[in-house]
């Protein structure tokens, strides 16, 4: 396919997610990396991202041929977008579709520097401010929050919900914007009736009993007539 075609695609699968799932290894032992990941999948995510704090790229590159080298076909499968967290020369490694960075994590000139233009680029936001920033610069989606202080991002407060209203419409309406942290079953209704679209669910999917299950009455919950 061709690079802007390609490009268009997986901006148009990021897009047509409601439900944004993290194979996050603070949670899920590297021997379940592709089960857990087939779960989020059958129950319905949208966008897998695989995160793996505390792992150097060369650790990620390594877990990824050991445990999970079919991945970014398990999610092509599924026509679900896979996502490497922090590490842009990871994602372009393992035939991801795109990575996701940080405030910190450099400019979207120098991420583009080493993926190339047909690679989703996401921003993780915790402001207004940032999620127009992110917008300005060109990013394909954010996420924003965290909304409630969570174990998963240890150190950050919650950001609360007063400004979900106006990020969807100011950035949501251009970008995807993927709310995150702490968001669980018991408070999803106010998270959207707090404005927000599209979520990112950690703990509360990988921690779940049934994992597929879970996501899936998640994403029922976000879009009732799937
Ligand atoms: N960025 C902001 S909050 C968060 C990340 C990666 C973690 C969200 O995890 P959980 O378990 O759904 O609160
Ligand atoms: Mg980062």
């Amino acid at each position: 396919m061709q690079e802007t075609g390609q490009y268009a695609r997986r901006v148009e699968l990021v897009g047509d997610a409601s439900l944004y799932g993290i194979l996050d290894l603070g949670y899920v032992a590297k021997e379940e990396m592709r089960a857990v990941a087939r779960g989020l999948l059958e129950g319905g995510a949208g966008v897998i991202q695989l995160r793996a704090k505390g792992c150097d790229p060369e650790e990620v590159l390594a877990l990824f041929g050991e445990y999970a080298p079919d991945l970014a076909e398990m999610c092509q499968s599924f026509d679900v977008p896979l996502i490497i967290n922090d590490y842009p020369e990871v994602a372009l490694a393992v035939g991801a579709d795109g990575v996701h960075v940080g405030q910190d994590d450099g400019s979207l000139v120098e991420v583009r520097s080493v993926v190339g233009d047909s690679m989703i680029v996401g921003r993780s936001t915790h402001s207004a401010q940032q999620a127009r920033a992110a917008l300005d610069e060109g990013f394909d989606y954010i996420g924003f929050g965290p909304l409630f202080p969570t174990p998963t991002k240890q150190g950050r407060p919650g950001i609360g919900l007063e400004s979900i209203f106006d990020v969807e419409n100011e950035v949501g309406k251009k970008i995807p914007v993927f709310c995150i942290g702490g968001i669980k079953p018991d408070n999803l209704e106010l998270v959207l009736a707090s404005g927000a679209c599209r979520v990112v669910i950690v703990s509360a999917l990988l921690q779940a009993s049934d994992i597929s299950a879970a996501t899936r009455s998640i994403v029922k919950a976000l879009i009732p007539n799937t």
